[in-house]
């Protein structure tokens, strides 16, 4: 029996215990219901009379000293600084944050959606364009100042000058020449222009452009479809109006506005009290641009509009500093709902 204690002992004062788990395998196996020293005072009664009080001393002393050793660790393990110790893991765990979408892509799937539901497929293309797709194909005159390096952020200069695209249309120039009409199509994407940064003008920004070729495609069929979808966008008593405008690839060309959402197009400070807010450009695909891309302008016509999608993101989300789209602040982005 004594050498048993001897033995329980030594095991006791071995036991490495590093942490919280191991601390609690400890206090089972010595301190438990069910423990080792209670096992042998199980057999003390088989212990000679004589020698019972020695070995039942022993025994006591036994279990004080698996208690203190507890004792010590526990008290070690709780004030010591390091995590490892103090990992408690019946806690719950850190709930994980869920991000959200950027509001420009929000309003990005919105406009797509909505193009989705009449046949509008999605085109994309390259940032980095030739002047072939990006002026040229456009019918932008060798001269228009849109091709100055004012304007247009130029990579390459001399034989394979290549730009940043400063629309959208490019990619529906690539459309036209790899598909016959019918096309109907809409290009979203990243847009660079040489500005300089203020809350209303950027360096970069984001369009949707969008183009519909086939036989007798008229006036009439586009504005019906910017009507659907500024009442698909604005909700169904939007309104549109129509005002002429000059784009090089359109001719008739016009701007849309929309009946003012905010204040009913009573007159507010959005719309500048006129009840009007300017949403897009359109206009019927100059003859030229159908030939530039081998499409027979006798057989074939087309439509063609082009919206900024921070510009409809100012009006639905009421955010007017165009820096707030691209700086990351997240007190900014974590306020748009994902819908998820
Ligand atoms: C092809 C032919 C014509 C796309 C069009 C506009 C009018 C337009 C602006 C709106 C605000 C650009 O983001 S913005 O600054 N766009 O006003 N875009 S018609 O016309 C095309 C496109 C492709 C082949």
């Amino acid at each position: 029996m004594k050498e048993k204690i001897e033995e329980i002992v030594k095991e006791i004062v071995g036991e490495s215990i590093k942490n919280i788990e191991e601390l609690e395998r400890f206090r089972i196996k010595y301190l438990g219901s069910k423990n080792k020293i209670k096992d042998l005072f199980s057999e003390l009664k088989n212990v000679p009379n004589e020698s019972r009080k020695e070995i039942g001393q022993l025994l006591n002393g036994l279990k004080n000293k698996a208690q203190e050793r507890f004792d010590v660790i526990k008290n070690e393990l709780e004030n010591s600084t390091s995590e490892e110790f103090n990992i408690d893991t019946s806690r719950p765990g850190d709930p994980i944050e869920i991000g959200s979408r950027h509001p420009l892509s929000l309003v990005r799937s919105e406009i797509i959606e909505i193009f989705d539901r009449i046949g509008f497929t999605v085109s994309e293309g390259p940032e980095i364009e030739d002047d072939w797709h990006n002026f040229s194909a456009l019918n932008f005159p060798p001269e228009h100042p849109a091709r100055d390096m004012q304007d247009t952020f130029f990579i390459e200069k001399g034989e394979n000058e290549m730009a940043l695209r400063t629309h959208t249309s490019s990619v529906q120039v690539r459309v036209m020449e790899n598909e016959k009409p019918p096309v109907r199509t809409i290009s979203p994407g990243r847009v660079y222009r040489n500005e300089a940064i203020s809350a209303r003008a950027h360096c970069f920004f984001h369009q949707v452009e969008g183009l519909y070729i086939d036989k007798d495609v008229s006036f009439a069929d586009l504005k019906q479809t910017l009507l659907y979808f500024a009442q698909e966008m604005f909700g169904e008593n939007a309104q549109i109006r129509l005002r002429p405008s000059y784009f090089p690839f359109t001719e008739p060309s016009a701007e849309v506005d929309v009946s003012c959402t905010i204040c009913n197009s009573k007159g507010c400070n959005v719309c500048k009290y006129t009840g009007w807010l300017e949403i897009l450009g359109c206009g019927m695909v100059d003859p030229n641009v159908l030939e530039a891309s081998n499409i027979d302008s006798k057989v074939y016509s087309g439509f063609a509009f082009g919206m900024g999608v921070e510009r409809i993101a100012q009006l639905k989300y009421r955010v007017n500093d165009l820096r707030l789209y691209s700086e990351n602040d997240v007190r900014f982005l974590k306020q748009f709902t994902s819908g998820i």
